[in-house]
């Protein structure tokens, strides 16, 4: 089915584009496979911030543009000593500030993998809540090929997904896997013909959307915890107080102070 994606705001390396409730992150640098610069971090940040603020938006796609790649991770032109080198020749290494947003934002975040997934393209692959894959997609790590690793997520989260021995394998082998052997390892949820892409998505999208979004905040929260230490115990407690304050309980504290009085704190029940 053909979409009518609208514009959301204009940027030099990514489409941003809103289809109901459905925000899309487009990557679109297709002379190199969608590899990614400072400045597609930079926007891709941005844009990711319009998504949390915005309460008509419960899910985000990531993708990358044409048939042939989601990401060739990080742009080897702009590889320097330290990092990839900004507009201002600042060497940077930002998409770790982006793989954060991704799991900090309170929204499913969906990879819509049309092709290549590799090195740095394939952590955002991982990073995603889902992913889903057309059957020409390829996946794999090349960092201990290029002179490059990510011991963040990339490794860590990878591991959770896929087991110890087959993220050792990735990393130290550098090889490539097909759609169907990285659905089999659970690196990705679900394999389809290219031409489904973007319908397999959207319908994961829409039954998402139809869930309840506070239930489905608390579980990507919950599921990040585990692996995130004390910052993602930091985020759940934060949702926890989220849901308090939307409680007469919290309230009667709140309005007790403003009126001079003490609060009645009696009329609450206390659950077992
Ligand atoms: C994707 C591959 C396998 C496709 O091969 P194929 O089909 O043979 O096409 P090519 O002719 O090789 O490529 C087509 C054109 O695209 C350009 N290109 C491809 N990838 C890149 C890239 N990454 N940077 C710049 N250009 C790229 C090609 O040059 C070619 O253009 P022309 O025709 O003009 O020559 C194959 O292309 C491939 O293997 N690409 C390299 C993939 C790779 O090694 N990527 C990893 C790079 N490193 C990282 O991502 C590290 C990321 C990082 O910064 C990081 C660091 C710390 C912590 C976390 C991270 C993180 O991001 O995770």
């Amino acid at each position: 089915m053909k979409r009518e994606w609208k514009p959301i705001k204009k940027y030099e390396d990514i489409l941003f584009e809103q289809y109901g409730r459905i925000a899309k992150i487009t990557i679109n640098r297709p002379r190199v496979y969608n590899a990614f610069r400072p400045q597609t971090n930079k926007e891709m940040l941005d844009a990711m911030a319009y998504c949390r603020n915005a309460s008509d938006i419960g899910v985000i796609i990531l993708t990358g543009a044409g048939d042939k790649a989601f990401c060739s991770g990080g742009d080897q032109n702009v590889k320097g000593i330290g990092g990839y080198i900004d507009e201002q020749g600042v060497p940077r290494l930002n998409v770790l500030d982006l793989h954060k947003a991704i799991r900090s934002i309170p929204k499913p975040v969906i990879a819509m993998v049309n092709g290549y997934a590799i090195g740095g393209g394939n952590v955002l692959n991982v990073v995603c809540d889902l992913s889903i894959a057309s059957d020409n997609a390829r996946f794999g790590q090349t960092g201990p090929k290029v002179g490059s690793f990510d011991a963040g997520f990339g490794s860590s989260y990878l591991a959770r997904c896929v087991g110890q021995k087959k993220a050792r394998e990735i990393w130290f082998l550098c090889r490539q896997y097909t759609a169907e052997e990285a659905e089999r390892m659970g690196m990705i949820n679900k394999v389809v013909p290219l031409d489904r892409l973007e319908d397999e998505t959207v319908e994961w999208c829409e039954t998402i959307l139809s869930r309840s979004p506070m239930a489905i905040r608390m579980i990507k929260r919950a599921l990040n915890a585990e692996l995130d230490g004390q910052r993602g115990m930091m985020e759940f407690a934060g949702d926890a107080t989220l849901m308090y304050y939307l409680m007469a309980e919290a309230q009667e504290g709140k309005n007790a102070f403003l009126e001079k009085r003490d609060p009645n704190f009696e009329q609450f029940p206390k659950f077992p």
